[in-house]
Order: C-alpha cells, then structure tokens, then sequence
C-alpha cells in the first residue's frame, strides 16, 4: 500500500460495509425431509400447533368450529376439546407455565386456559387480528398476517416490543403461525407452501424451507393452506400439517440432495 491514508481509507470502507453484508446476506435454502407421516383430523383448519411432554396441543378455526384440543399425534385421536363460542374464530396457540393462551382472528380476544382442567381462567384484549402465537422464554410472540413480530407480556398481554421481518431486505408479510426454538422463530407464510426462520434479534430471514409436494397433488387441491408448525423437544424434529389437511407430518429440515440435518453446519450463520 503506498499510501497510509489510502491504506485507511480502505480499512474504513471495508469496516463499513461488514456489517451491511451480513444484514443483507441470503438466506439458506432447505427442504423437508419426511421421517413419519400421522393422522390428522380433516375436519381441523389448524391455526395453532405445539408439543409439551409428547402430547400435541392444537387450535383449530372458523366460526362454530373453533375449538382447543390434545391430540394424541400418533394416531390424530382428539384426546380432549373444548368449542369456543360461535362468535370466536380461534387462531395461535401457546403455552406459558400451565397456561394455554389462544389467540382468536378478528374478535380481539386471546382467552387463557388452564393446561390441566381445560377451564378457562383469563382473557385479554388487543388490537389487530391475531394470527400466529409461540413463546421464547420471556415474551409470547405474534403475528398477525403483516410483516412484523409483536412481543407481549404473558402476564398482562401488553405489547412490549415490536420486530419488523425482512427476507433479502425487503418486507415479509403473511407471518403466521409460529414455533421458538433455541433462539430461532419459526414461522410458516400464508398461502405458500414456505416455512422461514426469523433471527428475533434483527428480524432477519435467516433460512427459507421449500415444504411443496409434501401430499398429493390431488389432496393438496381438495384441502387449504399449509398452517401450523410444532417442534417435538424429545425427538427433535418438527411436525407440519395444514388446515384441513387429513395428515401430520414429522420433518427435518435438510439442505437439498443431503440426508444430513442442516443443524449439523448452522452453528456459525446467526450473527
Ligand atoms: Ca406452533
């Protein structure tokens, strides 16, 4: 370097633009890999999805439909249900403790239920539609089909914080529902056969999975939308279905032409 200023210059400039090449770095592409393939009820336009101690926890939508349910996900028998009032149109499902929360769609309104009695103990308010629903430790987080995460406070359902999404640097909307795992928030899009991952963080995309041709196409035009992702802790793996998809199925998520879970190599692409 002939120059020392020019030598600077240059330092500065690369300093500079580190930090815009990893906002704006591509997401990695992934695929599914089906492990098992369950049943579930087609009559379930599931809108909310998780595991707690091997049992599936699901909401289910429409008016006069909606309802909470355990699942044994082995065989898709409902183990216990409640019905919501016709008026409510149930959506995101979580749980905090040994509380239920579930969101409904347009009513405003997340109702609380006991995890053991099915019994409802609470309710809250809030603004907007309420679409997907998971829970990081700290903060329920939710979507409502714009392109944002909203952090609440399980206690009082305030919003506290609010986290616009970006895939390639641009906006991501149709958020729907969702799933935290280890310091990702999963979430799959309305109307695409597209599940991202969401750096919380930065509201960065971090990873993209391709979940098309996962049923028949002659299933796939009779059902709606793929909606509703759940990670089972003890098998590590997640479990996708859709509302009124007739089947559960389990998945990793692997790079293209791999059989390796992409786990494997993704410990250095979070920063
Ligand atoms: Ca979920």
């Amino acid at each position: 370097m002939k120059s020392p200023t020019v030598a600077r210059l240059l330092l500065v400039m690369i300093l500079l633009l580190v930090p815009v090449a990893g906002l704006t770095q591509a997401p990695r592409q992934l695929v599914v890999e089906v492990i098992h393939t369950y049943p579930h009820d087609p009559g379930a336009f599931t809108q909310g999805l998780f595991f707690h101690e091997g049992k599936l926890y699901e909401s289910t939508g429409k008016h006069g439909k909606s309802s909470l349910r355990e699942v044994r996900y082995t065989t898709g028998e409902v183990v216990r249900q409640v019905d919501l009032p016709h008026e409510f149109f149930g959506e995101g499902l979580e749980m905090v403790g040994d509380l239920l929360y579930q969101l409904t769609w347009r009513e405003n309104t997340a109702f609380v239920w006991d995890l053991e009695t099915f019994q409802q103990v609470n309710q809250f308010q809030y603004e907007g539609e309420g679409w997907g629903l998971t829970y990081n430790g700290e903060h329920l987080i939710m979507t409502s089909g714009s392109t944002n995460l909203y952090f609440r406070d399980p206690d009082t359902f305030a919003l506290v914080h609010t986290q616009p999404v970006t895939l390639d640097g641009r906006p991501q909307r149709w958020l729907n529902e969702l799933e935290y795992v280890d310091g990702l928030v999963w979430a799959n899009i309305f109307m695409e056969d597209k599940i991202v991952a969401v750096d919380p963080r930065t509201g960065r995309i971090t990873k993209v999975v391709d979940c098309s041709g996962l049923l028949e196409p002659q299933v796939r035009r009779r059902v709606d939308v793929l909606n509703g992702i759940a990670w089972h802790p003890e098998r590590e793996t997640f479990f996708i279905t859709g509302k009124y998809w007739p089947k559960l199925f389990e998945v990793r998520f692997v790079e293209p032409d791999s059989e390796d879970p992409e786990e494997d190599d993704s410990s250095n692409d979070e920063d």
